[in-house]
């Protein structure tokens, strides 16, 4: 029994050794046929514990056991150290596809900003941005929406004290621009605005454009040749547009403007509820009380202003049922655009 322990111990050591010294992987090799191989060393260790005794065998066995799993271990760390290709491939796959990083991209509505911008852009506006803090003199009253007056309902507004607030639309800017230059005006304004409005079309924070003409004879077909010509280069070459009476402040006369439904294309559906028509944006003819209040002479001058809604123009552009998927930023919906 001692003998064959002792050879069992004295194998193990040796087998360790031959694994530590094999410089290359045809050494590791030769040291794995001679001690774990078929017709190796152990193997043959293993076959002479069946001419022990049957109260000596356990022992002996779980000895050749440990040497096996030594000398296979050892085996393996020689391998991964001697840091060749075969053997790094043994441990990956390496036709399995690789994991990319995802990329980034702009965002829908910053997308549709920058589009919206570009198209007014090819029809001779220069893009200016204003603060989304306002007073209630620019967002408002140089608008000529009276002091308690009911037409400032029409805006639910936020506000930030101090006479602050956080703007309702974009048309403060036509005030700030006018100020600021003499015409020719031709300006279109993008950005964030808010009010308290909360529904499947209406969010909190949403976006507009506004556009802004004062020149030498504007008429209202200035303005409707120039939605006209939007429309066709958002959406498609045959969108049609309508203009509808409506009222705001700022413009007289004023009118709201529907593009003829994306879904159906005029002949009514559950999109445009039977309509055929889908509404777009705000404009008018600007009243010629705000040049009072900005040094232009109406006798000289007349203009059109505008106010596109971003996140509905997005909406009816890629047929978005509910404004909360462009703000709750689930890759598996923005990723689709
Ligand atoms: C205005 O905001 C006017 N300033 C537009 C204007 C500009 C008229 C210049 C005349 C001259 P209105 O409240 O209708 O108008 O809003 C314009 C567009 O903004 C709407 O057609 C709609 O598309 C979008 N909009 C308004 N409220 C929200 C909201 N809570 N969420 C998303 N979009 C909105």
């Amino acid at each position: 029994m001692s003998e064959l322990l002792t050879a069992i111990e004295k194998t193990a050591r040796e087998g360790l050794e031959a694994a530590a010294q094999a410089g290359d992987a045809a050494a590791l090799e030769r040291m794995r046929v001679e001690y774990l191989g078929a017709k190796g060393r152990l193997t043959e260790l293993s076959r002479a514990l069946g001419a022990l005794p049957k109260d000596q065998r356990p022992a002996a066995g779980q000895a050749v056991n440990r040497a096996k799993t030594e000398l296979t271990a050892a085996h393996a760390k020689a391998l991964l150290a001697l840091d060749r290709g075969p053997d790094v491939a043994d441990l990956l796959d390496v036709t399995l596809p690789g994991r990319r990083p995802a990329r980034g991209r702009r965002h829908l509505i910053s997308r549709t900003m920058s589009e919206i911008c570009r198209i007014f852009g090819q029809l001779g506006f220069t893009v200016v941005e204003g603060p989304e803090v306002e007073t209630d003199y620019y967002n408002f009253e140089a608008l000529n929406f009276p002091a308690d007056h009911p037409s400032r309902d029409m805006q639910e507004t936020l506000f930030v004290g101090d006479g602050l607030l956080l703007r309702t639309h974009t048309s403060p800017m036509q005030i700030r621009t006018m100020e600021k230059t003499r015409p020719p005006v031709w300006v279109v304004v993008p950005g964030k605005t808010y009010r308290r409005d909360d529904d499947v079309t209406h969010s909190p924070m949403f976006h507009q454009v506004e556009g802004l003409a004062v020149d030498k004879g504007l008429t209202m077909a200035d303005l409707k040749g120039v939605l006209t010509a939007f429309a066709a280069a958002f959406f498609s070459p045959e969108t049609k547009i309508r203009l509808r009476p409506s009222f705001f402040p700022f413009t007289e006369p004023s009118a709201e403007v529907d593009i003829a439904c994306v879904l159906c294309g005029g002949r009514g559906c559950r999109l445009c509820k039977g309509s055929g028509w889908l509404e777009l944006l705000g404009s008018g003819m600007v009243d010629p009380a705000l040049y009072g209040f900005v040094g232009y002479d109406p006798d000289e001058v007349s203009g059109f202003a505008f106010g596109l809604g971003v996140d509905r123009a997005a909406m009816l552009k890629y047929g978005l049922s509910n404004i909360r998927h462009l703000y709750e930023g689930d890759l598996r919906f923005l990723t689709q655009f």
